[in-house]
């Protein structure tokens, strides 16, 4: 673990200059009508989870390079998850992917206890074979031809569920690779009404306080066609599923150009936005840091999520994002980071501003609104609320000064880098 004294070093050698900074950002903020400290609580009540598979080096189907110190299972992933949250105060829960995080619950929620985590939305896995596994999934999974393989993917997911009651968790998320590589390799209709009914059978297994996620994603295991390739059929699911099914957004997950911040408007109106995957991408599902290629983006999806928000109103927020040519762990924190950047730029948009600007058909005012918001160096709001919190004002410095790295490297064995999937 991070011991405090080095967080407590790593912040006095800051405090003074952010004190500085966080005071004129107040005065300028003032100036706006804006009150920093409504903004700085907001962001230090706002979580982020972590994804428990992200904590480990990615890979691409060419190659995968680990790095020193790669976790060797759930408990480890569980301790690298606790380091991000105590140096940013920003990931409180993890999401745990199964079976690759199988584990006792009793002993998770012990390791949760420890780290000082709970946990977020489960994930089910019916996109690769497992070791003993019955059936195969090559040709799908919850829209196989085969109702045997059908069964057993629903019956993988009502597993994730009875052990997300164990640990507290609140959520499922389906993502499903199911597709096809061919034109007239499965019938587009049929094989969406298969999954439906297979979909509807893990709805019926929800508990009540539960929430269903179905995740879209345009391509990828398949080539040609994905059967929830999109937000239009991911909201024909959740309509037909019931009202505590809703859609899981991931930022990578659309075609280059797709305007995503439209997409959140729309489901948020519809009262179907479930959840956030954020990281960011460039040419598809890359996988990239959030906010990396396109904070802007991030912004503009924050400023639908500000407007939209209300009682009922709890989308979950989580990174997705696969990490190769940087430590893990510093990704994440940054990440989290940008995502707490991206809300607190939002909150200080001027909405009645934008909305009479909006009314007169001011385009270039409106934008300019959101502009002058986006532009706001907010870092001191963030690094302040770190620092109420006993976390680090600089996170990566942190980390590099802790060493922790290097300790959990000489606990963990050193794992050798594969050549990926495709050879
Ligand atoms: C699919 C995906 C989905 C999976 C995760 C490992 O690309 O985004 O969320 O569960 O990656
Ligand atoms: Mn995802
Ligand atoms: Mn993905």
């Amino acid at each position: 673990m991070i011991d405090k004294g080095i967080i407590e070093a790593s912040n006095d050698e800051r405090e003074a200059g952010l004190r500085a900074d966080y005071d004129a950002l107040a005065e300028q903020l003032d100036r706006r009508g804006i009150d920093i400290a409504g903004i700085k609580d907001k962001i230090a009540g706002f979580g982020i989870a972590i994804p428990s598979w992200g904590v480990g080096t990615g890979g691409t189907r060419f190659a995968r390079f680990p790095g020193p110190g790669e976790p060797r299972g759930v408990f480890d992933k569980l301790d690298d998850c606790g380091v991000i949250h105590r140096l940013t105060a920003a990931t409180p829960r993890v999401s745990l992917h199964i079976p690759w995080d199988e584990a006792d619950p009793a002993d998770l929620r012990a390791k949760a206890e420890e780290t000082g985590l709970g946990f977020d939305a489960m994930n089910s896995n019916t996109f690769s074979d497992q070791p003993g596994q019955a059936l195969s999934y090559k040709f799908g999974s919850l829209s196989h031809v085969d109702a045997a393989v059908r069964a057993q993917a629903v019956e993988h997911n009502l597993h994730c569920i009875a052990l997300g009651r164990e640990i507290g968790s609140r959520a499922l998320t389906v993502w499903v690779g199911d597709g096809s590589n061919f034109p007239g390799q499965t019938h587009l209709a049929r094989q969406f009404d298969r999954y439906l009914d297979a979909t509807k059978e893990i709805y019926a297994g929800l508990p009540g306080d539960w929430r269903l996620l179905t995740e879209h994603k345009m391509y990828e295991p398949a080539f040609y066609s994905t059967v929830v390739q999109d937000w239009g059929t991911n909201y024909l699911i959740a309509q037909e599923l019931g009202e505590r099914a809703q859609c899981l957004v991931d930022l990578g997950h659309h075609a280059p150009n797709v305007n995503i911040e439209m997409i959140v408007a729309r489901l948020a109106r519809f009262g179907k936005l479930g959840g956030f995957h954020f990281n960011d991408s460039k040419y598809g599902d890359d996988d990239l840091d959030t906010g990396a290629i396109d904070p802007y983006r991030l912004f503009l999806v924050f400023n639908e999520l500000v407007e939209a928000d209300g009682p009922g109103f709890e989308p979950m927020h989580m990174l997705d994002q696969s990490h190769n040519v940087t430590d893990p762990i510093e990704s994440l924190m940054v990440s989290a980071t940008e995502v707490q950047r991206a809300y607190a730029q939002a909150l200080l948009v001027d909405r009645a501003a934008l909305a009479g600007f909006q009314e007169g058909n001011d385009a270039l005012m409106a934008t300019t609104t959101l502009k002058r918001a986006f532009r706001t160096d907010v870092e001191p709001i963030l690094a302040m609320a770190r620092l109420e919190a006993g976390a680090a004002i600089d996170p990566v410095a942190a980390f590099r000064a802790s060493g922790y790295r290097a300790q959990v490297a000489e606990q963990r064995p050193a794992v050798a880098g594969g050549s990926g999937g495709i050879v």
